[in-house]
């Protein structure tokens, strides 16, 4: 398998498993990556995602450039390509190392990314005389200033994980041995959570950010009265009143 998919209670880890390729995103990979995630989206026990990459040298190096050919990008497989951000469950990229052209543009499409204190971040695109393909010139400015943006995708120079750490770009940086631990741990925090809230939040979040603000606000306040009809939402206030511990069954 080039990806593995395990199911640790409620959260599910996908590790892209080509090591000895930097885990390049290779047609395979995007195949079983591609069915994982849409195991994990229909899958309602699983409630919190962490991609991250095999080895201690890689989250992923990005396309597999040995398998470029002339022509238009593939539709990534025979499947349609479904992306973190259009799951409604939150996902948590554990970058233990590379992240680079496709596949920092995988860590993007996800709401957290934790780095390791080694991990080096870059679209290294126009060094091989292409550009980004998968969201890279979109979500980059996005996500830190645009000049800094302007000045990663231009130079095609790779930045470390502390820098990424000051413009934003990752979450937190911590030793390599506490990167999963770390991911877990945040991934736990949001499973206590009433998920009905989580999903909607990712969600609005989401859809709302290319909107005008009251149009986000509108969008906000639909979603809200949606997620007050949920049994979860009458849970999360009994637990409170009853001072224990909420009992949420994401319905
Ligand atoms: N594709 C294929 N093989 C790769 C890739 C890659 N992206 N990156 C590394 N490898 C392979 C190497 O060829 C090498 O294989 P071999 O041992 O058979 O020669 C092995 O992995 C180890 O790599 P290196 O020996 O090069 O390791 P170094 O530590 O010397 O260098 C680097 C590490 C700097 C990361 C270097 O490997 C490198 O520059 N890699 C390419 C990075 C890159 O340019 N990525 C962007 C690719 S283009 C892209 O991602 C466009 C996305 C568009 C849409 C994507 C949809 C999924």
């Amino acid at each position: 398998m080039a990806v593995d998919y395990e199911k640790e209670g409620r959260i599910a880890v996908f590790t892209i498993n080509r090591p000895e390729a930097l885990n390049a995103l290779n047609s395979q990979v995007r195949q079983e990556l591609n069915q994982a995630l849409i195991d994990f989206r229909d899958d309602p026990d699983l409630w919190v995602g962490i991609i991250t990459g095999a080895g201690e040298k890689a989250f992923s190096a990005g396309a597999d450039i040995k398998e470029f050919r002339p022509g238009p990008m593939e539709t990534r497989g025979a499947v349609a390509w479904v992306r973190p951000d259009q799951i409604w469950k939150p996902f948590i990229a554990a970058l233990n190392g590379f992240a680079l052209g496709g596949g920092l543009e995988l860590a993007m499409e996800c709401d957290l990314r934790i780095a390791a204190e080694h991990a080096r971040l870059g679209q290294p695109e126009v060094n091989i005389g292409f550009m980004p393909g998968a969201g890279g010139t979109q979500r980059l400015p996005r996500f830190v200033s645009r000049a800094m943006a302007a000045e990663i995708l231009l130079t095609g120079q790779q930045i470390d994980a502390q820098e990424a750490y000051r413009i934003g770009l990752v979450n937190r940086v911590v030793p390599l041995d506490q990167l999963m631990p770390t991911a877990r741990k945040l991934a736990e925090t949001i499973c206590q959570r009433g998920p009905m809230g989580v999903r909607a939040v990712k969600e609005v979040m989401i859809r709302g950010y290319d909107l005008p603000l009251e149009q986000g606000l509108q969008l906000e306040r639909d979603f809200a009265n949606r997620v007050r009809t949920t049994e979860d939402f009458m849970e999360g206030a009994r637990a409170f009143a009853e001072k224990r511990p909420p009992q949420y069954k994401g319905r």
